[in-house]
């Protein structure tokens, strides 16, 4: 059966580190290199934003980790991170990348954010994922990556519900946490909607 691991923003602005970073973010890189040879297909994809993206909360005056009221939804306020061209939008630098066969950049619509890696969060526009997955008959995607609770959560939930077969690996995949159990719900929602959730070892023979 043909697998594709798709790999979620694994950019250095989401290491600890970086300009939005992911509490142990760049400990997942190891496990995806060792995952890497298990896989037909690798796709990343990349937060790439716009300079004075509209989810920055310097583009409100407003402080990060504030919600604001965007076109009529909910936006987190976050730092400047992922500016397009930008070394905190590059993979981080330990990623093997020669595995990846295709990268779908998301959130360059300077006035709406997105977080799935298959719409932005208005679903106004897709980034030509899914067609990619049905173009090349792959119905089997696993997903790694950061953040767990925001752009892992919404490409597993999306890839779901678009009829894929989902499977989630959990200790490849780091999470914001900004409340407590942040992390822990959003695996929870990603179960409820069908994706499976596994782990690194079940995949590699170590
Ligand atoms: C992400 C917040 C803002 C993510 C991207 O990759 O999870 N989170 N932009
Ligand atoms: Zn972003």
């Amino acid at each position: 059966m043909t697998k594709t691991l798709i790999l979620v923003d694994v950019q250095n602005d989401f290491s600890p580190s970086g300009a939005l970073p992911v509490p142990q973010g760049d400990q997942i890189v190891p496990i995806i290199n060792k995952l890497l040879p298990h896989f037909d297909h690798v796709i990343a994809t990349q937060d790439w934003h716009p300079q004075g993206h509209a989810s920055f909360a310097s583009v409100h005056n407003k402080t990060p980790g504030e919600l604001i009221e965007l076109d009529g939804g909910p936006q987190v306020m976050w730092p400047d991170h992922c500016v397009q061209g930008t070394y905190g939008a590059e993979f981080i630098a330990e990623l093997n990348t020669h595995a990846i066969d295709h990268v779908v950049q998301k959130g360059t619509n300077l006035n709406i954010d997105s977080y799935s890696g298959f719409f932005d969060n208005q679903r106004l526009q897709a980034t030509g994922l899914a067609d990619y997955l049905l173009e090349k008959g792959l119905t089997d995607v696993y997903i790694v990556g950061l953040a767990t609770d925001y752009c892992v959560k919404f490409t597993a939930l999306d890839a779901a519900e678009l009829g894929f077969n989902t499977w989630v690996i959990q200790d490849a995949c780091r999470g914001v946490n900004m409340s407590e159990g942040d992390v822990d719900n959003a695996f929870e929602q990603m179960q409820q909607a069908g994706c499976i959730l596994i782990q690194s070892e079940s995949l590699v023979v170590n």
